[in-house]
């Protein structure tokens, strides 16, 4: 099922910190080669990415890395949320307001080896949220992320690329968005959206038989130089093609995820001073030339 919503983006609200650039990229660091090959659907789509994209080799020097003019798109990426802390060699972690909340580290955390983005409707200082972006930018290829919502109604967890580029990137944008609360006893919706600069926006609210925050779920989508194509597990949920669409994904992007709330759509704020936890286990990204047939 979908249906056309008013425009909804994820960047959809000004960055409001002076001198920061929060969609911003960095010029130097190191990367992870981890490489997993599963699933498919789309071998012969990818294989035309790689061909677009030139075949270039995973970076292996960080002196090599990618800066915003030159991406490289067959570089994989992978986070397992090990440890104590956050790889802020891989993320930046949000502390900048955005989308009527201050995002803040405090509450960008791991935790028994998942991220944890909190949100919480402080009685006294308001929505406090959070936020995190992948460093480097990616094109063509499959996103997969093990990642359990919030049951806490009326937040927003994303997941979703954004070509920010502090302001002058193209705001292509690919998302999936979980509003809580439309979740219910083995039902949800869950919302996939595309968007641009300039452009009409895409959107759809796939109607589940689960409900997302029971349990952990491997949720993304490849995107490729013909269509995008999201699923959970196995199960395809939507595949969209530019050629009977608005908006074409062809820009070097980031990949962020957060968690916000807002009245409206959102139809928050939630009850004021409990905390939602959005948890993501692992994610990875496999370049276009390495998802299996
Ligand atoms: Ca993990």
């Amino acid at each position: 099922m979908s249906s056309q919503l008013p425009y909804q983006s994820d960047s959809d609200t000004p960055f409001a910190a002076p001198g920061q650039t929060p969609e911003s990229r960095a010029d130097t660091h190191p990367h992870s080669s981890i490489l997993h090959r599963r699933r498919v659907s789309c071998a012969l789509g990818l294989m035309a990415a790689f061909a677009l994209a030139g075949c270039q080799t995973p970076a292996v020097d960080p002196a090599a890395a990618s800066t915003p003019d030159e991406p490289e798109p067959s570089r994989p990426f992978f986070d397992n949320f090990e440890g104590d802390a956050i790889d802020t060699s891989k993320w930046e972690v949000a502390t900048w307001y955005e989308h009527a909340g201050q995002t803040g580290t405090e509450r960008t955390y791991i935790e028994d080896g998942m991220l944890h983005l909190l949100i919480v409707n402080d009685s006294e200082a308001g929505v406090l949220s959070s936020a995190i972006q992948t460093w480097d930018t990616f094109l063509y290829g499959r996103w997969e992320a093990r990642l359990k919502p919030s049951n806490v109604s009326g937040v927003l967890n994303s997941m979703y690329t954004i070509d920010w580029n502090g302001g002058d990137g193209t705001r292509q944008e690919i998302d999936i968005e979980f509003l809580t609360y439309t979740f219910g006893d083995d039902s949800a919706e869950v919302h996939l959206a595309v968007h641009a600069a300039n452009r009409d926006s895409w959107n759809s609210d796939v109607v589940l038989d689960f409900n997302p925050s029971d349990d952990f779920h491997v949720w993304g989508f490849d995107i490729t130089p013909e269509y995008i194509q999201w699923f959970v597990d196995d199960q395809v949920l939507y595949t969209y093609h530019y050629d009977e669409k608005p908006v074409t994904v062809d820009a070097p992007y980031q990949l962020k995820f957060n968690t916000r709330s807002q009245p409206g759509w959102i139809r928050g704020p939630a009850e004021p001073d409990v905390e939602s936890i959005y948890q993501i286990d692992w994610i990875r990204f496999t370049p276009a030339a390495q998802v299996a047939p």
